[in-house]
């Protein structure tokens, strides 16, 4: 059998470089994409600023660390003896994945055709995640060796990273300049958004659910409380509402807080607190954060529209958007800890 490597590498010289193209390169890869759906899923949990800072950053460095690997790839590719339908998939795949992270992070919040960029970036990154599974399983004869782990082939990493590190500042430095989107984006990415103009968001496909306005009786650990009650014992609370789907807005809501309608020794019985929406949407946190979570009747000194949680809305900084609770219908004192939740809703 003819070694169609030897024969591709005769008939175009390659510099010298690219020539060592291959297991190491798809080895590569694989981290990199690892750790960019690791780190992405990260990104979408954490709210306080260093911690965020550090996960989008490191978020960044490895999407574009693929970048980087492209060259080396295309050797790989142009190499291999037959093209499969699917791994042609995954190349348009990654490459909308890409573009999508770039749109988010320099072109800004915007919707187009109801997504804004993150969402085709997640969504392209979820339909990428069984493509590299497949992809993978098709070519399992791929192994780690002793050799990977040496100094010269970590030196050679080291150097991709340098270049993956120097790529990401020259396009900091570059947004900056040109005062792109970039440049005023908060640690989690998002950007900013006047609170008069946020867009109603779910997290999947929850709906607005036909509630009664001012009717509605909430079960708080038992107790009923009716919205008029609830609104007269609200306090304006100054919050940041950070949705993953790419946006944040500051405002000034209304509301009571969480620790002054649950009995204290109740909840010092219990482990966690869950907020349940009429929907069923819910969320669990841990008893300690009762003091910063707010039961809010309204926006601005408004009462809240019905698609942004009217009658009732949990308030919850320090929590990304997907913990701000709409439609609150009752709040539960729980025996089970607050970190027994999927990371995200499921609805
Ligand atoms: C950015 C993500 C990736 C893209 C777009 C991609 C795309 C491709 C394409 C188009 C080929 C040509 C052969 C074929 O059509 O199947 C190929 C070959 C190959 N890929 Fe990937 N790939 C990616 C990541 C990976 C990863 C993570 C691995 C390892 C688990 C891998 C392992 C391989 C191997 C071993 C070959 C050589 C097949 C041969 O020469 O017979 N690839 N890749
Ligand atoms: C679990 C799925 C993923 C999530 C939740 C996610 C989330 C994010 C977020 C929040 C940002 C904005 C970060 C910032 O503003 O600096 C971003 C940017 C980006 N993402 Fe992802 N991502 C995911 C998967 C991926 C994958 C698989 C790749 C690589 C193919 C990737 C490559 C990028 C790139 C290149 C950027 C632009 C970074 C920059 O220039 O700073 N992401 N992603
Ligand atoms: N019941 C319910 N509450 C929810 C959601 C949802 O889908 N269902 N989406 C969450 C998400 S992802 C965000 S960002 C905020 C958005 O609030 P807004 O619609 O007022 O902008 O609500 C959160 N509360
Ligand atoms: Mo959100």
């Amino acid at each position: 059998m003819p070694d169609r490597r030897a024969e591709s590498t005769r008939r175009a010289p390659r510099p010298r470089g690219l020539r060592r193209a291959g297991r190491r390169t798809n080895l590569g890869l694989l981290a990199l994409l690892s750790g960019a759906f690791l780190s992405g899923g990260l990104a979408f949990c954490t709210a306080a600023p260093a911690p965020a800072q550090f996960v989008t950053f490191v978020h960044g460095l490895l999407g574009l660390g693929v970048v980087a690997l492209g060259p080396w790839k295309v050797v790989v590719v142009r190499r291999a003896p037959t093209l499969r339908l699917t791994s042609l998939v995954l190349v348009v795949v990654v490459a909308i994945c890409l573009a999508a992270g770039l749109v988010e992070v320099y072109g800004g919040f915007g919707l187009i055709g109801g997504f804004s960029p993150i969402q085709v970036h997640v969504g392209a990154a979820s339909v990428l995640l069984p493509l590299i599974g497949w992809h993978g399983v098709r070519h399992v004869k791929m192994r780690v060796k002793a050799v990977d782990a040496s100094r010269r082939n970590l030196l050679r990493s080291a150097g991709f990273v340098l270049a993956a590190g120097a790529g990401w500042t020259a396009l900091e430095g570059a947004g900056a300049l040109v005062g792109s989107a970039s440049a005023t984006r908060i640690a989690t990415g998002s950007h900013r958004l006047d609170v008069t103009r946020i867009p109603a968001t779910s997290w999947l496909w929850d709906r607005v659910p036909a509630l009664a306005g001012g009717d509605v009786t909430l079960d708080l650990a038992g107790t009923p409380w009716s919205v008029p009650e609830l609104d007269a014992h609200a306090v304006p609370v100054r919050a940041r509402l950070d949705c993953t789907s790419g946006w944040y807005a500051d405002a000034t809501w209304f509301g009571v807080p969480l620790a002054a309608v649950l009995d204290p020794a109740v909840l010092a019985q219990a482990r966690s607190v869950v907020v349940v929406s009429a929907t069923g949407y819910r969320r669990r946190f841990t008893v300690g954060a009762a003091d910063c979570l707010w039961l809010a009747t309204r926006l601005e000194g408004r009462p809240l529209r019905p698609g942004h949680g009217a009658p009732v809305r949990l308030v919850a900084p320090g929590h990304r958007g997907f913990g701000w609770v709409k439609w609150v219908a009752r709040v539960e004192l729980s025996a089970q800890p607050a970190c027994l939740q999927p990371p995200f809703p499921l609805q």
